[in-house]
């Protein structure tokens, strides 16, 4: 039995990966950070029905003595860096904490690693944001990065660590940069769940209006599903390595709305207000990836569309306020 460590894995992607990997009969440990409010830290787990199945260790990501004894202890044939401060709006709030925990934090992990003289495998999540104002139309491996935002300086300086330690210590440590990716899990704050919660909301006569910021930012979204599979099959490979992961379809907020609204029979246009409060000091106007890296190397392809990822967030959406409305 294989035994992997995923440290975010109360996070959207944490969730969805260890439901792939128990499923595949591995031994699932997660780090979780304490926190005031532990009746509903694990909700996602809870979601998947995996909350029990997993072993939960108490650490941060930032506490290289935390991860120092889970390494130790666990002794992980794989390791997952998932966990980062991730909403990119909060960076320039929080510049310091997200360099600490988003930028920093892969450190500890390969430090633990290269100091315990451990075989494990190592993913690092590196993001699309690193291409932020972008340098080329479409965005693979090879394309220049120009971070926006202190999110992204960070992941930029996280991605470069992991190539460095594999180039200096021969550590077989991977970056999946992956493109956003979206789920009935994702945080609320991102726009995608912002959106398909306003649809439920406003079908179900709970509110009128959804305040958005730049409806013409566009992205390049798959379902987190799809991508975690990816992350795993970057740590099957003998030859550890960098991959783009993306749909290579690029969609605006606008888009993503009228498709959500347009689910339930409304027009985006009749509830959707702009707020001057959600535009970002520097935005990311425009991501769109090409995944045939991956596709060559992996055998890794999206199997999700957009249309099929809006109906399953707005439908989860529409049941959880229904349970709401009925408890
Ligand atoms: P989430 O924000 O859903 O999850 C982040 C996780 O990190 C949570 O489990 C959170 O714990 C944990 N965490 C935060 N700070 C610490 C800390 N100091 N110590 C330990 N754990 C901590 O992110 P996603 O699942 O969406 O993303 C996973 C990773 O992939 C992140 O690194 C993100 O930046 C990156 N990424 C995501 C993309 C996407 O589209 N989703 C695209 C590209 C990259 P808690 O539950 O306690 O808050
Ligand atoms: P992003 O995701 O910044 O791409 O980072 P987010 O969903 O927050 O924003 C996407 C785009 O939508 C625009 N936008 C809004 N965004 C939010 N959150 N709320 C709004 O009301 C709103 N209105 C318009 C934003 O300006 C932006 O252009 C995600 C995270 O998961 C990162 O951790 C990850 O690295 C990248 O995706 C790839």
């Amino acid at each position: 039995m294989k035994t992997c460590l995923i440290t975010g894995i109360t996070g959207q992607d944490g969730a969805y990966l260890a439901k792939l990997l128990l499923g595949k009969g591995y031994r699932v440990v997660g780090l979780l950070r304490r926190s005031a409010s532990s009746d509903v830290i694990g909700e996602r787990l809870r979601w998947l029905g995996i909350y029990d199945d997993v072993e939960l260790m108490d650490g941060d990501l930032t506490d290289i003595s935390s991860v120092l004894r889970i390494v130790q202890a666990v002794k992980p044939d794989e390791i997952y860096n998932l966990a980062a401060q991730s909403f990119v709006a909060s960076s320039w709030n929080q510049p310091l904490l997200t360099g600490q925990v988003t930028g920093l934090g892969v450190v500890n992990v390969l430090e633990a690693v290269r100091l315990l003289e451990l075989p494990s495998r190592i993913y690092h999540a590196s993001s699309s944001e690193m291409f932020g104002l972008i340098q080329h139309p479409i965005q693979s491996e090879k394309t220049p990065f120009y971070p926006r935002s202190p999110y992204a300086a960070a992941k930029l300086y996280a991605h470069w660590m992991t190539v460095n330690y594999r180039e200096s210590f021969g550590l077989h440590a991977s970056s999946g940069i992956l493109f956003n990716h979206e789920s009935p899990l994702r945080g609320i704050e991102f726009v995608t769940r912002k959106i398909t919660d306003g649809v439920a909301r406003i079908k179900l006569g709970l509110a009128k209006e959804l305040p958005l910021g730049n409806l013409e930012a566009k992205r390049d979204w798959g379902h987190a599903r799809d991508y975690v599979q990816a992350m795993w099959m970057m740590l099957q490979q003998d030859v550890p390595d960098d991959y783009v992961i993306a749909t290579g379809r690029t969609t605006s907020i606008r888009d993503f709305c009228r498709l959500a609204f347009g689910h339930v029979g409304l027009n985006y246009e009749d509830h959707v207000v702009t707020d001057p409060k959600f535009f970002r000091p520097a935005e990311v106007d425009v991501l769109h990836g090409d995944a045939s890296k991956a596709k060559k190397a992996l055998g890794w392809e999206p199997t999700v569309s957009l249309e099929k990822l809006v109906i399953e967030m707005v439908e989860a959406d529409i049941t959880r306020h229904q349970l709401k409305l009925r408890a």
